[in-house]
């Protein structure tokens, strides 16, 4: 009977060690701000010269009953923070300023490569590998909500960055 008891408390110790092993391995940070959350704001790294920059966000997720509207973006290590979405026309490929942003209630958003970026121009120093930089999402009535950017050297050429896999349980 003990024995089963103390068996049961391993497994459950085991269980949570795998569940922060996980989640502190994709490095991915969530900021909430009343009803929106975004999760995991990530740079890509830029060379020591580059005066652009790009930013992604994988999801930004309304918890509320009502839309809500992205506005605009700032940060203190661009001049200028646009959002853009890329668009192929005739074979020629474009980006497109997207002025403001709806996110009906329940639904999310996603800033990933291939589709929308947050473009920084202006840079006033190169995005390094391992920093973080902040970056505040600008919502119609709502306000400010405040994240941090993580750069991350990341090539076009590599495939997606290798995942870890997932504990099941
Ligand atoms: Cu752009």
């Amino acid at each position: 009977m003990i024995q089963n008891q103390l068996l049961s408390i391993n497994i459950l110790i085991l269980i949570a060690m795998a569940c922060v092993y996980t989640t502190s391995d994709i490095d991915a940070k969530s900021y909430t701000y009343k009803k929106v959350r975004a999760s995991n704001p990530w740079a890509r790294a830029t060379s020591k010269l580059a005066k652009t920059g790009v930013v992604y966000i994988t999801s930004i997720h309304n918890t509320g009953e009502r839309a809500v509207k992205i506005i605009g973006f700032s940060t203190n290590i661009a001049n200028k923070v646009q959002l853009h979405k890329t668009v192929t026309e005739n074979n020629i490929t474009k980006m497109q300023y997207i002025k403001s942003l709806k996110i009906g209630p329940g639904k999310s958003i996603h800033i990933k490569p291939g589709g929308l970026h947050i473009m920084l121009m202006g840079l006033k120093r190169p995005l390094k590998e391992n920093n973080q930089f902040p970056l505040i999402i600008k919502f119609e009535t709502l306000g400010n909500l405040e994240t941090m950017v993580n750069v991350k050297n990341f090539s076009w050429r590599q495939k997606k960055p290798l995942k870890h896999k997932h504990m099941h349980h």
